[in-house]
């Protein structure tokens, strides 16, 4: 049995900052939408690079150059496997979700687009799924979702549209959306998907073959890997046709005041030193989570979600904000006659690190009349005790508000 094999005490021996205590209690870390916490086996990546391999990669002859260099394309093809994509030439290292849609925006649909050219994406996406769409002027179509936040996508796409951008799972409602439909509608279009997979690769299995998308971002720092790691999976032939994103280093076959060769797919686009010690960090937790498996991750969190809307649902005057029946990952909910930070702010007394706000997306909040919400997000590390002791802080809201 998966559920019996997954020890969620041994595992969170393997992060060391779980044993942290707030104010005298033991750290309850619920924010895990917002950055997860890194397990030793990516921390010492990064400190065996250092002690080991630390030198420039692509460029030296000699063998601390060669060694670092391999570890650095290994990740490659670790990040190719994690999400089945056909070719390792096809992932891009990003500095995260956030640089990999302005890739796309600026890249692949800035050079061509003309005025009246749409973009069609949802009343669900994180800002950086949609400022990068509207810094090139484009018209923004957007897929409304229904109370639950369930996506309604269409059956037709409008003729203008360019590009459909998705979001995998939703960070402020935690909708898992159904993005191989979207994709099936689309490809019927001759319109190109890009999925923003930020909060679907820590939880999910992705396989960008079977989801039949054309480009797929995501960010280490969200699946256990540090921070400034990330990766833009696309089709080969569509990388291979579009213009590099920044100039410099790395990113040229030859250079000459008359005329710069670019060079071939990844490196056109990993312009400039990278962030090495991130990507193979990048490399160490996608190790972790196979050997974990995702399938088993999934279970363990699904478990963890449905015990937690229960319990908080049942704590008085709360409401929880997303009730799709497809969910992964983040528990937002607001309390009756509470504002949500006030509630982050009491948890925090608690040692419950919790999120609230907009979330950074400002148009969900819009869609269901509220300012904030509390968001519980969940990792693989999560235990039903910790969901306990949210529930406790929660009750303490209540008295402190006198409910
Ligand atoms: N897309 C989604 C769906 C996200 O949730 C986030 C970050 C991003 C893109 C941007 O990712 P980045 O790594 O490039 O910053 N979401 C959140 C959050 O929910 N709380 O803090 C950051």
């Amino acid at each position: 049995m998966i559920a019996a094999a997954y020890d969620v005490e041994a595992i969170r021996r393997d992060f060391p900052i779980l044993a942290t205590r707030v104010r005298g209690k033991p750290l309850v870390y619920l924010d895990n939408a917002a950055t997860t916490q890194k397990p030793r086996a990516v921390l010492d990546a990064i400190r065996s690079y250092y002690e080991t391999l630390n030198s420039n990669i692509h460029r030296g002859v000699h063998y601390l150059s060669e060694a670092a260099t391999k570890e650095y394309e290994l990740a490659r093809a670790k990040a190719a496997r994690f999400i089945n994509a056909p070719d390792a030439r096809e992932i891009v290292f990003t500095r995260g979700t956030t640089e990999s849609i302005n890739l796309v925006a600026q890249s692949f649909l800035r050079p061509g687009l003309q005025p009246g050219d749409e973009i069609m994406l949802t009343a669900m996406e994180h800002h950086s799924n949609i400022v990068p769409w509207q810094l090139l002027g484009a018209k923004l179509r957007v897929v409304p979702i229904s109370d639950a936040g369930e996506l309604q996508f269409p059956d037709r796409i409008p003729p203008r549209v360019r590009l459909v951008a998705v979001t995998h799972v939703s960070n402020a409602l935690g909708t898992v959306n159904d993005v191989r439909r979207v994709c099936e509608v689309a490809r019927a279009h001759k319109v190109p998907v890009l999925v923003d997979g930020a909060q679907a690769a820590p939880h999910l299995r992705i396989d960008v073959r079977a989801l039949g998308c054309d480009f797929y971002a995501l960010s280490g720092h969200k699946m256990y890997a540090p921070t400034g790691s990330g990766v833009l999976w696309g089709r080969l032939p569509l990388l291979e046709a579009m213009p590099p994103y920044q100039g410099g280093g790395e990113m040229i076959l030859s250079v000459s005041f008359e005329k710069t060769v670019y060079n071939k797919v990844p490196h056109k686009f990993e312009a400039g030193t990278p962030n090495i010690e991130g990507v193979i960090g990048l490399g160490a937790a996608i190790d972790y989570l196979s050997a974990l498996g995702l399938d088993a991750i999934a279970a363990h969190e699904h478990d963890l979600l449905e015990y937690a809307t229960k319990a908080v649902s049942a704590v008085p005057g709360v409401r929880i904000v997303g009730t799709a029946r497809e969910k992964a990952g983040a528990l937002s909910f607001v309390m009756e006659g509470v504002h949500p930070h006030d509630i982050g702010t009491i948890l925090d007394q608690e040692g419950v690190a919790i999120r609230t706000g907009h979330h950074c997306a400002q148009p969900v909040m819009e869609r269901f009349g509220i300012p904030a919400t509390a968001r519980a997000s969940f990792g693989l590390y999560n235990a039903r005790a910790e969901v306990d002791a949210l529930v406790r802080a929660l009750h303490r809201v209540r008295e402190v508000f006198g409910g």
